[in-house]
């Protein structure tokens, strides 16, 4: 590549190479010259916000540096990428993340001192990139994290939402939802005006006849274009930086169409161009529930097209032949939203480059892997034929095409099974027909993944289960979430992270987490114990901090902190919760002074946003927020409990939340949340868990020890007969149960009405989540996290114990597993100190 530049002019370049500030004063400067010239201001005009406008300045400048050279590096080294796709990143803050991954944070700390501020309310100001709805997302932003760290040649490629997801208000104790519009100000993102595409929806297919060949030609009918944005991806303690892509959809032609506009028709060429900027306008903000609105498949067209036509690019400059390219690009599927990139390269290599069909088919399968994050039926994406139909006509043709083959070499294999086709066709045969996408993306991809063991092993005996006979099982896999310990641990609690450091031979943990381990050495050293409950003190003090702020609601610190913080959902089981409070406060209210002196003080925190939609959900944050307003200024209970809805759970939240928690709890109906990740970040932090047999917390139960833990509840293998019991048996509610439920009708937290469907779905409805069946257990066991909270210096113990073992829930280990496994890719290992060299 260097060659084709002329000597002199390469030595110019080299010359002026730009270099990053390594110091305080170089810091300083930075920022000084970013708020007089850039943001045109002074020091007797710089707030906050300026403040931190010119530290991310400050700081991107440098990221992109690194950027460039990282592209450079990987364009020259010419090796196999790895592109990340997701409808979703939830980043959340980008700031105090990129100061502590490139080191310079107490730098930062020290200049911005210096100039009259405090690193943490500058870090404050910024908000949130909120493009995701909950684990899925969060889990693609923990991915990019440690796809950087790792020095993996990757990149992710999503949308660029106008709108983030919703922001919670709380408002007389019902959410309300609010627009979030974040892209006023947002140094992070390059707007890459020359990388633009051309993403076309429906039209026509016309087949022609080219050089004695037919071939099918798709006309549009709307031409929408793709412009890029790009975002910097630090990893932590390497120059390597990668590139996050985020598309934005835009008028094809620029502004407005100007025959139309001096034609006189205004409205329409208005319209035409805000239907083009619709399609990124907004992150749909359903979790696990599939809705199959038109613009949401228009939304996965446009960004998987664009994607696909910027990875075709990139290696077609590299001049290969077309069967490399599954050497040169592993594409990831994060669930089935990104599936039609397998019909759209199917698409680009038949109609574009000429391929024959089982030659591209082939390429093609060998470059997708899928990932499933779900078992819930309403959550499995499924689109009427006829909305494909009309808005990518060539699509499903090809659609039908590869269920063709599939379907062909079905019956070959199982001659006798008829069934079988029906089953696992690609297009279900009913009104109307629907093309389900799970059994595209298994079809058209080499490997498919579950998130957490027993997730793993439940799509292969569910909703996959044929998949595997046709397949066999080594196309099925489990790759178990992780989390990236450099925001959960060394972000969101500092405090930790240096004890932690001062015990484990310095910082090295951050990037090989299983040197957590000689942490188990020092469990019985009473100073080391000490310091430990003083920052778990000190975080609490500092929600409690917030819960005031926010609430008016006084907590007492000292108290068992009971956490649980997650979207709202049936499933995820906060009626379980409330209900156990409830359950609580009423045994407290039938004690007398002198019992309920020996009893432990609780708050009990939720937190999380319900889709706009979910009636049910909405219903579930009324009913916590009706039993905070009764209990929480209840004389007779004081400080023995106190409930609290904390409003806008969010990522920068979750950050000051995990370090705070006591207990906190993943109470899914057994066999429903496939793997869940809080759970993780709750233990690293020092917290225990409540849970049942669910998703990733039975191998947090097997890392950390069954002592470290309160497990309860039915196991995943008897929810079916136990919901076939509740329908065709009779269901007896349990007894305590009961009485939480007469005392919610006789009117205690309000209106008895409000909360009658809740009641309804356990007692008549035959209680789908188990609420009923797991309540005795619940409560059992919420007794003895009481008994164990009394004895504190049992409990931090514990609480060491788990955290020492914690080492596996690293997105390292979960990123270095795909690459092996999935992806055939190596790291691209960096020289520190040659800039321009590979
Ligand atoms: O993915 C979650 C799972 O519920 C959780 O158990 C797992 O840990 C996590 C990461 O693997 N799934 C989601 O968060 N799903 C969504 O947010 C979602 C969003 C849009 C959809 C469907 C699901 O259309």
């Amino acid at each position: 590549v260097e060659a084709s530049i002329p000597e002199p002019q390469r030595e110019a370049w080299k010359r002026n190479q730009i270099t990053s500030f390594t110091d305080k004063d170089g810091f300083e400067k930075e920022v000084v010259r970013h708020v007089e010239t850039t943001l045109a201001r002074s020091m007797f005009n710089c707030d906050e916000i300026a403040a931190y406008s010119a530290t991310s300045l400050a700081f991107r400048d440098r990221l992109i540096t690194h950027w460039n050279r990282t592209q450079q590096r990987q364009t020259y080294r010419d090796t196999k990428r790895v592109y990340y796709l997701s409808l979703e990143f939830l980043m959340g803050r980008a700031l105090d993340n990129a100061m502590l991954n490139v080191g310079l944070k107490n730098v930062a700390q020290d200049g911005l001192a210096e100039l009259g501020f405090r690193i943490e309310d500058v870090v404050k100001q910024e908000h949130d990139a909120a493009l995701g709805n909950g684990g899925l997302g969060r889990l693609a932003a923990c991915f990019l994290d440690s796809l950087a760290t790792l020095n993996f040649p990757a990149w992710g490629y999503g949308l660029r939402y106008r709108y983030g997801i919703f922001k919670q208000e709380i408002i007389d104790g019902y959410q309300v939802e609010v627009p979030d519009y974040w892209l006023d100000f947002n140094p992070w993102e390059f707007p890459r005006h020359d990388v633009t595409v051309d993403i076309q929806f429906f039209g026509q297919v016309n087949k022609k006849t080219v050089g004695g060949k037919t071939i099918s030609v798709w006309e549009a009918g709307e031409i929408v274009q793709a412009v890029a944005y790009d975002v910097p991806i630090p990893g932590y303690d390497t120059p390597t930086t990668n590139n996050l892509r985020l598309w934005s959809s835009k008028a094809s032609g620029g502004e407005f169409d100007f025959q139309k506009f001096n034609s006189g028709d205004y409205e329409s060429s208005v319209a035409d161009q805000q239907r083009a900027e619709t399609i990124s306008a907004v992150l749909y903000p359903n979790d696990n529930l599939e809705r199959g609105k038109e613009l949401r498949l228009k939304q996965q067209y446009f960004w998987v097209a664009a994607s696909l036509y910027d990875i075709v690019r990139r290696f077609k400059k590299s001049r290969r032949s077309w069967n490399e390219f599954p050497d040169q690009v592993a594409i990831q599927l994060n669930d089935t939203h990104p599936t039609l990139a397998i019909v759209e390269l199917q698409r680009i290599l038949v109609d574009i480059e000429g391929l024959e069909w089982d030659n591209a088919w082939e390429i093609v399968t060998s470059t997708f892997g899928y990932t499933n994050h779900t078992v819930l039926p309403e959550a499995l994406e499924k689109w009427p034929v006829g909305l494909v139909q009309h808005l990518l006509p060539r699509h499903l043709q090809i659609i039908y095409d590869i269920n063709l083959f599939f379907l062909q070499s079905v019956e070959k294999a199982f001659p006798d099974d008829r069934d079988m086709l029906r089953r696992v066709s690609i297009i279900e045969e009913s009104q109307p027909k629907m093309v389900r996408m799970a059994f595209l993306a298994i079809v058209g991809s080499h490997k498919v993944n579950g998130v957490a063991e027993l997730h793993s092993d439940l799509i292969k005996t569910t909703i996959f289960k044929d998949f595997v006979e046709i397949y066999g099982p080594d196309k099925f896999t489990n790759v178990t979430n992780g989390i990236t310990p450099r925001r959960w641990l060394h972000q969101a609690n500092p405090r930790l992270s240096e004890l932690i450091a001062s015990k484990c031979g310095g910082n090295d943990f951050l990037k090989d987490l299983t040197l957590l381990n000689q942490l188990e050495k020092h469990v019985e050293d009473k100073q080391f114990r000490k310091e430990w409950a003083e920052i778990k003190y000190a975080n609490k003090v500092r929600l409690a901090k917030h819960i005031k702020d926010t609430t008016g609601v006084v907590v007492n610190p000292a108290s068992l902190f009971d956490v649980q913080v997650k979207r709202i959902h049936e499933y995820k089981r906060q009626q379980l919760n409330i209900f156990g409070v409830i359950h609580r406060y009423l045994s407290l209210k039938a004690m007398t002074p002198d019992q309920r002196k020996k009893q432990l003080p609780r708050v009990s925190i939720f937190g999380g946003k319900a889709a706009p939609g979910y009636w049910m959900a909405k219903q579930i944050i009324h009913l916590i927020n009706s039993v905070g307003a009764v209990v929480n200024k209840d004389e007779d209970i004081g400080d023995l409990l106190k409930v609290i809805f904390l409003e806008d759970y969010n990522v920068s939240k979750a950050e000051m939340i995990c370090p705070a928690s006591d207990i906190s709890e993943h109470i899914s109906t057994a066999g429903t949340e496939a793997s869940g990740t809080s759970n993780m970040k709750f233990v690293l932090n020092g917290g225990l868990i409540i849970g049942t047999c669910d998703g990733a917390n039975i191998e947090i139960t097997r890392e950390i020890g069954e002592s470290n833990i309160f497990l309860f509840g039915n196991l995943s293998e008897d929810v079916e007969d136990l919901r076939h019991a509740h329908t065709y048996g009779s269901h007896t509610i349990d007894s305590d149960l009961d009485k939480v439920f007469n005392e919610i009708e006789k009117g205690t937290f309000g209106t008895p009405h409000d909360f009658s469907a809740m009641i309804a779905a356990v007692r008549q409805h035959g209680d789908y989540y188990l609420v009923s069946d797991d309540f005795h257990s619940y409560i059992e066991t919420h007794q003895l996290v009481d008994e164990a909270y009394r004895n504190q210096d049992e409990w931090i113990a514990k609480c060491i114990t788990s955290v020492s073992r914690m080492g596996f829930f690293t997105s390292d280990r979960c990123i270095n597993e795909y690459a092996e496994e999935i992806w055939n890719v190596e790291p691209l290992a960096v020289d520190r100190h040659s800039i321009w060299g590979p």
